[in-house]
């Protein structure tokens, strides 16, 4: 008897490889072999070598089932204390934002809430959220911080998310998001708030490997383009990527700076200009669309998705889950949400969980079936693609696998 080569064979799948020119990447009647964490082999089955099966210490016959690499949230708030969900109902029983935000509301409440929680209860809250996220077929998920404004409450923030990673078996690439919201204490001076997060917060975070890149959010409610670029700076001195929340509220030109930084990406764009669009294509900078926040928000101008695909930016979804705009915990729905409400093709929204997705983490080893790549992978009970964007709710999961080891169903 030889002894395995591959830990698992899979055969009898729809393929969404996301690699090649053809829709979807897409193989029928394919195999797909994982080994040592890596995907060892994929293609037609008819082109497996001969006696793959007993090459293999498993054997699954999927009958048709699709399989696509594993689920990427590149934009998550999953991490905070507490939630919105009474603000939520006051609003809905005739209550506004101001008065909400008068009685200590809003942002600022949450900001309350996580400086109150120790890691452990911060922990405990955020599991459930990412264990949805994980079941629904993510294998890898960023997050940021922003809710703690002081070199403690971000720690602990940044230290939770790595601890929520080696906890459920997936990975977690952690943004650290100092210039989310001016803390209350800084509400008459914002400026020694903006150094602290340059020269206190941010190199002291990065020095304990808590920051894999940086994010701020640029608008007339969060901060300016000078503030922006000062946090850049001195995270283009550390050596650390640069994304952007921008163009959400308002047009400050923040995706033009981004992609002047050569920032991985620029997130949420409703208000885009098409010289922003511009801009990101020459830089390679992608384009995160979050229209979780646009439909909880009941926003209505819609990101200039035909600029995007006009100049070649390539387009990336992702939840946004926060409990302030966008308590939203499928990342599949997203990407339907997507389609719904921005006009994605399903393949579009699909590249935008999947391979634009890694591109917008900087992550060069996932997001496609290839050779090679992590063997990160979701086995679903439908056949077609469009349908993982078409079916609302649901869970199509049969088998969600990280690094060839299963992490959904456990
Ligand atoms: N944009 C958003 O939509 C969230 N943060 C951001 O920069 C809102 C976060 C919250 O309300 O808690
Ligand atoms: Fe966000």
């Amino acid at each position: 008897m030889t002894s395995a080569s591959w830990d698992l064979l899979l055969t009898g799948a729809t393929l969404a490889t996301f690699e090649g020119d053809l829709p979807y990447g897409l193989v029928e009647d394919g195999a797909i072999a994982f080994a040592g964490g890596r995907i060892a082999w994929v293609g037609p089955r008819t082109s497996l070598p001969a006696g793959a099966e007993k090459r293999a210490a498993n054997v699954e016959h999927l009958d048709g089932a699709l399989v696509t690499p594993g689920l990427i949230d590149c934009h998550t708030h999953l991490i905070f204390g507490g939630d919105r969900a009474h603000e939520f109902d006051l609003r809905l029983n005739g209550a506004s934002y101001e008065e909400i935000a008068r009685a200590g509301g809003g942002i600022a409440s949450t900001v309350k809430a996580t400086r109150d929680a120790n890691e452990d209860a911060l922990l405990a809250q955020a599991l459930p959220r990412a264990r949805a996220l994980i079941d629904d077929g993510v294998t890898t998920l960023e997050i940021k911080s922003g809710y703690g404004l002081a070199l403690d409450g971000e720690r602990r923030m940044l230290r939770v998310a790595r601890r929520l990673g080696e906890v459920l078996d997936i990975e977690v690439r952690k943004t650290f998001l100092g210039l989310h919201a001016l803390p209350p204490e800084h509400a008459s001076d914002r400026n020694t708030y903006v150094s602290k997060v340059c020269d206190d917060m941010l190199p002291a975070l990065a020095a304990e490997g808590l920051v894999d890149a940086v994010d701020a959010f640029c608008d007339g409610i969060g901060f300016t383009r000078e503030e922006t670029r000062r946090v850049f700076e001195r995270a283009r001195e550390l050596g650390l990527p640069v994304k952007l929340h921008a163009e959400q509220l308002s047009n400050l030109e923040g995706a033009a700076l981004v992609a002047e930084f050569g920032g991985l990406s620029a997130d949420h764009l409703e208000y885009l200009s098409e010289d922003g669009a511009v801009a990101m294509a020459k830089a390679g900078t992608v384009a995160v669309l979050l229209p979780g926040a646009f439909y909880a928000l009941r926003e209505t101008k819609l990101p200039p998705i035909a600029h995007l695909r006009r100049h070649g930016v390539p387009m990336a979804v992702a939840t946004d889950c926060n409990p302030g705009t966008s308590p939203l915990l499928s990342l599949r729905l997203a990407a339907g949400m997507a389609c719904t409400l921005f006009r994605l093709t399903p393949e579009e929204a699909l590249r935008g969980v999947t391979v634009n997705a890694a591109r917008a983490l900087g992550l060069s080893d996932r997001g496609t079936l290839s050779v090679g790549q992590r063997a990160d992978a979701v086995l679903w009970r439908v056949s077609r693609p469009a349908e993982l964007c078409y079916w609302i709710g649901g869970n199509p999961v049969h088998a969600v696998y990280r690094g060839g080891r299963r992490v959904s169903p456990r």
